[in-house]
Protein backbone atom coordinates (compact mmCIF):
# COMPACT_ATOMS: atom_id res chain seq x y z
CA UNK A 1 0.00 0.00 0.00
CA UNK A 2 2.34 2.19 0.42
CA UNK A 3 4.69 1.30 -2.83
CA UNK A 4 0.89 2.29 -4.26
CA UNK A 5 0.79 5.46 -2.54
CA UNK A 6 4.61 6.91 -3.36
CA UNK A 7 4.07 5.26 -6.99
CA UNK A 8 1.87 8.52 -7.50
CA UNK A 9 4.49 11.26 -6.53
CA UNK A 10 7.56 9.29 -8.43
CA UNK A 11 6.81 10.82 -11.59
CA UNK A 12 6.33 14.09 -10.24
CA UNK A 13 9.16 13.68 -7.80
CA UNK A 14 11.73 12.45 -10.75
CA UNK A 15 12.54 8.99 -9.18
CA UNK A 16 12.20 7.05 -12.55
CA UNK A 17 14.73 6.60 -14.91
CA UNK A 18 15.50 4.21 -17.66
CA UNK A 19 18.82 2.13 -18.31
CA UNK A 20 19.46 1.02 -21.23
CA UNK A 21 20.62 -2.97 -22.41
CA UNK A 22 22.78 -2.90 -25.68
CA UNK A 23 21.72 -5.51 -28.47
CA UNK A 24 24.44 -7.12 -30.53
CA UNK A 25 25.00 -8.21 -34.30
CA UNK A 26 27.52 -10.43 -33.17
CA UNK A 27 28.64 -11.64 -36.70
CA UNK A 28 28.48 -7.62 -37.95
CA UNK A 29 29.86 -6.44 -34.56
CA UNK A 30 27.63 -3.80 -34.01
CA UNK A 31 25.12 -2.29 -31.85
CA UNK A 32 21.75 -2.81 -33.43
CA UNK A 33 19.58 -1.66 -30.80
CA UNK A 34 19.70 -0.28 -26.54
CA UNK A 35 16.85 -1.89 -24.72
CA UNK A 36 14.87 0.46 -22.37
CA UNK A 37 14.36 -0.59 -18.68
CA UNK A 38 12.83 1.60 -15.99
CA UNK A 39 14.22 1.63 -12.52
CA UNK A 40 12.67 3.25 -9.69
CA UNK A 41 14.51 5.07 -6.71
CA UNK A 42 12.45 5.23 -3.61
CA UNK A 43 13.49 7.94 -1.55
CA UNK A 44 13.63 5.80 1.36
CA UNK A 45 13.77 2.24 0.35
CA UNK A 46 15.84 2.49 -2.37
CA UNK A 47 16.21 0.76 -5.73
CA UNK A 48 13.15 -0.77 -6.46
CA UNK A 49 13.08 -3.61 -9.45
CA UNK A 50 10.20 -2.90 -12.14
CA UNK A 51 8.75 -6.65 -11.64
CA UNK A 52 7.88 -5.10 -8.10
CA UNK A 53 6.26 -1.67 -9.53
CA UNK A 54 4.76 -2.72 -12.99
CA UNK A 55 2.31 -4.50 -11.41
CA UNK A 56 1.35 -2.09 -8.91
CA UNK A 57 1.20 0.52 -11.86
CA UNK A 58 -0.94 -2.05 -13.59
CA UNK A 59 -3.39 -2.42 -10.73
CA UNK A 60 -4.07 1.37 -10.25
CA UNK A 61 -3.89 2.80 -13.97
CA UNK A 62 -0.92 4.40 -12.99
CA UNK A 63 0.80 2.33 -15.66
CA UNK A 64 -1.11 4.67 -18.21
CA UNK A 65 1.05 7.57 -17.29
CA UNK A 66 4.02 5.80 -16.50
CA UNK A 67 4.47 4.09 -19.68
CA UNK A 68 3.72 7.84 -21.72
CA UNK A 69 6.69 9.23 -19.53
CA UNK A 70 8.94 6.26 -20.49
CA UNK A 71 8.30 6.10 -24.21
CA UNK A 72 8.53 9.75 -24.12
CA UNK A 73 12.39 9.46 -22.42
CA UNK A 74 13.35 6.46 -24.25
CA UNK A 75 12.41 8.24 -27.75
CA UNK A 76 14.07 11.61 -26.47
CA UNK A 77 17.61 9.61 -25.90
CA UNK A 78 17.19 7.37 -29.31
CA UNK A 79 16.50 10.97 -30.93
CA UNK A 80 20.17 12.61 -29.67
CA UNK A 81 21.76 9.46 -30.11
CA UNK A 82 20.75 9.35 -33.89
CA UNK A 83 21.63 13.08 -34.01
CA UNK A 84 24.82 11.61 -32.96
CA UNK A 85 25.11 9.37 -35.96
CA UNK A 86 24.22 6.42 -34.16
CA UNK A 87 22.33 3.95 -36.37
CA UNK A 88 20.06 1.99 -34.41
CA UNK A 89 16.50 0.80 -32.30
CA UNK A 90 15.32 1.59 -28.99
CA UNK A 91 13.68 -1.09 -27.44
CA UNK A 92 10.54 -0.12 -25.26
CA UNK A 93 8.60 -2.57 -22.99
CA UNK A 94 4.85 -1.83 -22.81
CA UNK A 95 2.30 -3.61 -20.08
CA UNK A 96 -1.08 -5.08 -21.04
CA UNK A 97 -3.26 -2.37 -20.10
CA UNK A 98 -0.79 0.47 -21.93
CA UNK A 99 -1.10 -1.27 -24.95
CA UNK A 100 -4.69 -2.12 -24.33
CA UNK A 101 -5.65 1.76 -23.77
CA UNK A 102 -8.15 3.44 -26.35
CA UNK A 103 -5.72 6.12 -26.64
CA UNK A 104 -2.51 3.80 -27.40
CA UNK A 105 -1.71 5.01 -30.87
CA UNK A 106 -2.73 8.34 -30.77
CA UNK A 107 0.08 8.44 -27.43
CA UNK A 108 2.44 6.71 -29.73
CA UNK A 109 1.73 8.78 -32.68
CA UNK A 110 1.96 12.14 -29.99
CA UNK A 111 5.42 10.89 -28.57
CA UNK A 112 6.71 10.37 -31.71
CA UNK A 113 6.34 14.10 -32.87
CA UNK A 114 7.41 15.61 -29.62
CA UNK A 115 10.16 13.83 -29.80
CA UNK A 116 10.71 13.93 -33.72
CA UNK A 117 12.21 10.34 -33.58
CA UNK A 118 12.18 8.63 -36.75
CA UNK A 119 9.70 5.69 -35.99
CA UNK A 120 11.98 3.35 -37.74
CA UNK A 121 13.75 3.48 -34.74
CA UNK A 122 11.55 2.19 -32.63
CA UNK A 123 10.98 -1.27 -31.61
CA UNK A 124 7.71 -1.51 -29.28
CA UNK A 125 8.24 -5.22 -27.31
CA UNK A 126 4.78 -7.29 -26.36
CA UNK A 127 4.33 -9.86 -24.81
CA UNK A 128 2.65 -12.89 -25.59
CA UNK A 129 -0.37 -11.90 -23.46
CA UNK A 130 -1.11 -9.00 -25.10
CA UNK A 131 -0.83 -10.56 -28.45
CA UNK A 132 -3.29 -13.45 -27.14
CA UNK A 133 -5.80 -11.05 -25.99
CA UNK A 134 -8.42 -9.80 -28.38
CA UNK A 135 -7.02 -10.87 -31.28
CA UNK A 136 -9.26 -8.84 -33.80
CA UNK A 137 -8.88 -5.61 -32.10
CA UNK A 138 -4.74 -6.42 -31.52
CA UNK A 139 -4.36 -7.20 -35.26
CA UNK A 140 -5.83 -3.93 -36.05
CA UNK A 141 -3.32 -1.81 -33.85
CA UNK A 142 -0.52 -3.73 -34.65
CA UNK A 143 -1.26 -3.10 -38.75
CA UNK A 144 -1.56 0.78 -37.70
CA UNK A 145 1.99 0.59 -35.85
CA UNK A 146 3.34 -1.05 -38.69
CA UNK A 147 1.85 1.69 -40.94
CA UNK A 148 3.74 4.47 -38.83
CA UNK A 149 7.01 2.28 -39.92
CA UNK A 150 7.45 1.22 -35.99
CA UNK A 151 9.31 -2.62 -35.28
CA UNK A 152 7.03 -5.21 -33.20
CA UNK A 153 8.95 -7.44 -30.82
CA UNK A 154 7.21 -10.35 -29.27
CA UNK A 155 8.79 -10.33 -25.53
CA UNK A 156 9.88 -13.33 -23.92
CA UNK A 157 9.04 -15.46 -26.67
CA UNK A 158 7.70 -18.94 -25.83
CA UNK A 159 7.19 -18.35 -22.18
CA UNK A 160 3.38 -16.89 -22.02
CA UNK A 161 0.67 -19.79 -22.28
CA UNK A 162 0.25 -18.76 -26.17
CA UNK A 163 -0.98 -20.13 -29.21
CA UNK A 164 1.69 -20.62 -32.22
CA UNK A 165 -1.37 -19.77 -34.49
CA UNK A 166 -1.52 -16.32 -33.74
CA UNK A 167 2.36 -15.63 -35.22
CA UNK A 168 1.48 -15.81 -38.91
CA UNK A 169 -1.43 -13.20 -38.40
CA UNK A 170 -0.23 -10.72 -37.23
CA UNK A 171 2.92 -8.18 -38.70
CA UNK A 172 6.13 -8.83 -36.41
CA UNK A 173 9.17 -8.06 -36.84
CA UNK A 174 11.20 -9.92 -34.56
CA UNK A 175 11.10 -12.53 -31.41
CA UNK A 176 12.49 -12.36 -28.13
CA UNK A 177 14.07 -16.09 -27.43
CA UNK A 178 13.50 -15.58 -23.23
CA UNK A 179 16.59 -15.80 -21.42
CA UNK A 180 15.38 -18.93 -19.80
CA UNK A 181 15.63 -21.23 -23.01
CA UNK A 182 19.29 -19.74 -23.28
CA UNK A 183 20.39 -21.21 -19.74
CA UNK A 184 18.52 -24.65 -20.01
CA UNK A 185 20.23 -25.18 -23.33
CA UNK A 186 23.62 -24.71 -21.40
CA UNK A 187 23.26 -28.53 -19.95
CA UNK A 188 20.14 -29.87 -22.00
CA UNK A 189 19.42 -31.23 -25.17
CA UNK A 190 16.00 -29.97 -24.74
CA UNK A 191 16.64 -26.53 -24.37
CA UNK A 192 19.01 -26.34 -27.51
CA UNK A 193 15.63 -27.86 -29.07
CA UNK A 194 13.97 -25.33 -28.17
CA UNK A 195 15.81 -22.65 -29.19
CA UNK A 196 16.45 -24.54 -33.10
CA UNK A 197 13.03 -24.82 -33.11
CA UNK A 198 12.35 -21.17 -32.62
CA UNK A 199 15.23 -19.95 -34.70
CA UNK A 200 13.70 -22.65 -37.61
CA UNK A 201 9.88 -21.73 -37.14
CA UNK A 202 10.89 -17.93 -37.27
CA UNK A 203 13.05 -18.47 -40.36
CA UNK A 204 9.91 -19.95 -41.98
CA UNK A 205 7.78 -16.73 -41.05
CA UNK A 206 10.06 -14.35 -42.19
CA UNK A 207 10.83 -13.26 -38.66
CA UNK A 208 13.99 -11.88 -37.21
CA UNK A 209 14.83 -13.14 -33.44
CA UNK A 210 17.32 -12.49 -31.14
CA UNK A 211 19.03 -13.90 -27.87
CA UNK A 212 18.09 -12.55 -24.13
CA UNK A 213 20.07 -13.41 -21.67
CA UNK A 214 23.37 -14.40 -22.94
CA UNK A 215 25.91 -14.69 -20.82
CA UNK A 216 28.96 -16.42 -22.33
CA UNK A 217 30.89 -17.20 -25.32
CA UNK A 218 29.99 -20.67 -25.56
CA UNK A 219 26.31 -19.59 -26.01
CA UNK A 220 27.20 -17.00 -28.70
CA UNK A 221 28.60 -20.26 -30.42
CA UNK A 222 25.71 -21.78 -30.11
CA UNK A 223 23.75 -19.30 -31.10
CA UNK A 224 25.84 -18.18 -34.51
CA UNK A 225 26.22 -22.28 -35.55
CA UNK A 226 21.98 -22.11 -36.29
CA UNK A 227 22.52 -18.76 -37.83
CA UNK A 228 21.31 -16.34 -34.89
CA UNK A 229 23.22 -13.46 -34.45
CA UNK A 230 21.50 -10.61 -32.70
CA UNK A 231 22.00 -11.14 -28.91
CA UNK A 232 21.25 -9.19 -25.61
CA UNK A 233 23.04 -10.34 -22.38
CA UNK A 234 25.23 -9.26 -19.84
CA UNK A 235 28.05 -11.20 -22.06
CA UNK A 236 28.22 -7.98 -23.43
CA UNK A 237 26.68 -5.48 -20.97
CA UNK A 238 24.46 -4.72 -18.22
CA UNK A 239 21.97 -2.25 -18.37
CA UNK A 240 23.61 1.10 -18.63
CA UNK A 241 22.70 4.54 -17.66
CA UNK A 242 22.38 6.68 -20.73
CA UNK A 243 25.19 8.24 -19.89
CA UNK A 244 27.26 4.96 -19.44
CA UNK A 245 25.01 3.70 -22.95
CA UNK A 246 26.39 6.89 -24.89
CA UNK A 247 29.75 5.45 -23.98
CA UNK A 248 29.27 2.18 -24.66
CA UNK A 249 28.17 3.18 -28.30
CA UNK A 250 31.45 5.39 -28.78
CA UNK A 251 33.72 1.83 -28.31
CA UNK A 252 32.25 -0.72 -30.48
O1 LIG B 1 15.19 -4.74 -15.95
P1 LIG B 1 14.71 -6.02 -15.28
O2 LIG B 1 15.38 -7.26 -15.76
O3 LIG B 1 14.75 -5.94 -13.79
O4 LIG B 1 13.16 -6.12 -15.71
C1 LIG B 1 12.30 -6.99 -15.07
C2 LIG B 1 10.97 -7.00 -15.77
O5 LIG B 1 10.38 -5.69 -15.80
C3 LIG B 1 11.06 -7.47 -17.22
O6 LIG B 1 10.00 -8.37 -17.45
C4 LIG B 1 10.86 -6.24 -18.00
O7 LIG B 1 10.22 -6.51 -19.23
C5 LIG B 1 9.98 -5.37 -17.10
N1 LIG B 1 10.21 -3.98 -17.43
C6 LIG B 1 11.37 -3.30 -17.36
N2 LIG B 1 11.24 -2.04 -17.81
C7 LIG B 1 9.94 -1.92 -18.20
C8 LIG B 1 9.18 -0.85 -18.77
O8 LIG B 1 9.68 0.23 -19.08
N3 LIG B 1 7.85 -1.09 -19.02
C9 LIG B 1 7.27 -2.29 -18.74
N4 LIG B 1 5.98 -2.44 -19.01
N5 LIG B 1 7.96 -3.32 -18.22
C10 LIG B 1 9.28 -3.14 -17.95
O1 LIG C 1 11.32 -9.35 -19.69
P1 LIG C 1 12.42 -8.54 -20.27
O2 LIG C 1 13.15 -9.28 -21.32
O3 LIG C 1 12.01 -7.17 -20.73
O4 LIG C 1 13.45 -8.29 -19.11
C1 LIG C 1 14.77 -8.18 -19.31
C2 LIG C 1 15.42 -8.49 -17.99
O5 LIG C 1 16.47 -9.41 -18.14
C3 LIG C 1 15.98 -7.24 -17.34
O6 LIG C 1 15.62 -7.23 -16.00
C4 LIG C 1 17.48 -7.46 -17.44
O7 LIG C 1 18.15 -6.87 -16.34
C5 LIG C 1 17.62 -8.98 -17.43
N1 LIG C 1 18.80 -9.44 -18.13
C6 LIG C 1 19.39 -8.87 -19.19
N2 LIG C 1 20.47 -9.57 -19.59
C7 LIG C 1 20.57 -10.63 -18.77
C8 LIG C 1 21.50 -11.73 -18.69
O8 LIG C 1 22.43 -11.87 -19.47
N3 LIG C 1 21.26 -12.64 -17.71
C9 LIG C 1 20.21 -12.52 -16.83
N4 LIG C 1 20.09 -13.46 -15.90
N5 LIG C 1 19.33 -11.50 -16.89
C10 LIG C 1 19.50 -10.56 -17.84
MN1 LIG D 1 11.97 -6.75 -22.78
NA1 LIG E 1 12.47 -10.59 -22.32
Amino acid sequence: LRLEKDLYQALQHNELFLVYQPQMDTNRHTVIGMEALVRWRHPVLGLIPPDEFIPIAEDTNLIVTIGEWILQEACSQMTRWSEMGYVLKVGVNLSTKQFNHDNFLEMVTSVLSKTGLRPDLLDLELTERIAMANEEETLNKLKNLKELGIHISIDDFGTGYSSLAYLPLYPLDRLKIAKEFIHMADHSEEGKAIITAILSLASTLGICVIAEGVETYEQIVFLQEHNCYQVQGYYFSRPLSAQDATAFLGTV
